[in-house]
């Protein structure tokens, strides 16, 4: 995808910091297009005929990252779809996508450096990234609560555990390879306070770059 054509904003932060929360706001106030990795995976894992289908299940519920393949190649064709047919948006919003330039929030992607490097040479480079973090005490209280109702395989504490972990250990190296390359709006998003709060935050931190 041409650079110009498109704007990528990847949207990361452990498990359960609200990532999903957050773009949901950021879709209705600016007309981004909302890919998360986590729903795109849970999708072609159920989808008939798919290969890759008990893999995905496999690594989702040990909370390990899907090769990046598989992943990859999900979201480049998510983002084809969307600019073939772009998402309704309010009128003020569509020049955000006239002519096929498309606003792509990519959510809980890239979580492994092998990840990052292939998209940023094969599909696109990001514009920015938002990192929103709370502490695992709020996250775990957060994902157990949902998984009351979410139906998520992974939403357990014996999964959760193993999320933070390879969040920590294979994830959080990422968002310092781009801290590194100044590419982090803000060092991160306290995701802590309530909703509306983290979304004052997250809006005072991306409007100066999307200009
Ligand atoms: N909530 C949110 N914000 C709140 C707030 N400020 N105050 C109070 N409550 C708040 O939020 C989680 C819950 O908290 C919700 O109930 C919400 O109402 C509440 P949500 O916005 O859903 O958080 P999010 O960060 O999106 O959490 P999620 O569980 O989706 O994060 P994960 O990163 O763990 O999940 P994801 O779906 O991205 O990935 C799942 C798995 O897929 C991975 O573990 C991995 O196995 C696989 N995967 C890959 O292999 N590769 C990828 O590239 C991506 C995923
Ligand atoms: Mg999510």
């Amino acid at each position: 995808f041409d650079h110009e054509k498109v704007t990528v904003i990847f949207v990361l932060g452990g498990p359960g910091a609200g990532k999903g929360t957050q773009c949901e706001n950021l879709v209705r106030d600016y007309g981004f297009k909302h890919l998360s990795a986590g729903d795109l995976l849970r999708a072609e894992q159920t989808r008939e005929g798919s290969e890759y289908g008990d893999m995905i299940k496999q690594c989702i519920v040990e909370g390990q990252i899907v090769p990046m393949e598989v992943t990859v190649k999900l979201l480049e064709n998510a983002m084809r779809d969307t600019l073939a047919k772009p998402p309704s948006v309010s009128s003020e919003l569509s020049s955000a996508w006239e002519g096929g330039k498309g606003r792509f929030l990519i959510d809980g992607f890239p979580r492994k450096m092998d990840q990052a490097i292939k998209f940023d040479e094969a599909v696109c480079q990001s514009s920015f990234v938002l990192f929103i973090a709370t502490t695992e005490e709020v996250m775990l209280e957060r994902l157990l609560e949902r998984g009351k109702t979410s139906g998520r395989s992974d939403d357990n504490e014996e999964s959760i555990k193993k999320r933070f972990k390879t969040f920590e250990e294979t994830s959080m190296p990422v968002v310092d390879y781009y801290r590194s390359k100044d590419k982090v709006v803000e060092a991160s998003i306290d995701s802590s306070p309530p909703v509306q709060e983290v979304y004052q935050a997250v809006r005072a931190a991306i409007d100066p770059r999307l200009g």
